[in-house]
């Protein structure tokens, strides 16, 4: 039992950099749309008003700078996890996963326009593992050292747990009054 609890803390606590550019999009995005108001052949707009530029700047930015507060931080709770890497390789894997969680986003809404879901309509658990899916493929792909954190059960543990979380602060915010309905 406690053996799942931290794996599952460890799981969180890997995929921050992975967690947290969406709601670093939400506070600073806006302005011009990633498709500059395009459309695409199928008459509907390519991305829709929900991507900005802005947004993914700063999203991959706020990603980025969890990470690197991580890194700093993890000998304060006696962990060694993106710190057991050199600062530069730590960078490096925590850069794929914020860039690959966005671009996971973008092409998330590409799909859900092409299957004729509007702006911020919900796409249950295609929403939650497209951004994670990318984000651990940009991962594996761009760090050598991926695989050293990343192993089989963590991974499982991701794509279990990050459903879970989503429907759990959902909830939260649905009771808050802050939206209107629980998903
Ligand atoms: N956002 C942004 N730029 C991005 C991603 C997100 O500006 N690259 C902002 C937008 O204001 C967006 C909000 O964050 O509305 C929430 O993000 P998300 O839920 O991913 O977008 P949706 O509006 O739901 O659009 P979609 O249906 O395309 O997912
Ligand atoms: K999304
Ligand atoms: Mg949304």
């Amino acid at each position: 039992m406690l053996n799942i609890i931290a794996l599952i803390i460890k799981t969180i606590w890997l995929l921050i950099p992975a967690y947290t550019p969406n709601n670093f999009a939400v506070v600073f995005g806006g302005g011009m749309p990633i498709d500059f108001r395009k459309k695409f052949i199928d008459g509907k707009r390519i991305l829709g008003d929900g991507k900005t530029i802005r947004g993914f700047v700063f999203g991959v930015m706020g990603g980025i700078l969890c990470g690197m507060i991580q890194y700093k931080i993890e000998p304060i709770f006696n962990l060694n996890l993106f710190s057991s890497l050199s600062i530069f390789d730590a960078f490096c894997l925590i850069f794929a996963l914020s860039f690959g969680s966005l671009s996971g986003d973008v092409f998330g809404s590409f799909i859900k326009r092409r299957a004729g879901i509007e702006r911020g309509g919900v796409f249950p658990v295609f929403d939650q593992l497209t951004f994670l899916a990318v984000s651990l493929l940009f991962a594996y792909l761009i760090s050598p050292h991926f695989s050293s954190l990343f192993t089989r059960e963590v991974i499982v543990t991701g794509l279990i747990v990050t459903p879970v979380l989503h429907l759990i602060a959902n909830i939260i915010a649905f009771k808050l009054g802050l939206k209107n309905v629980p998903w």
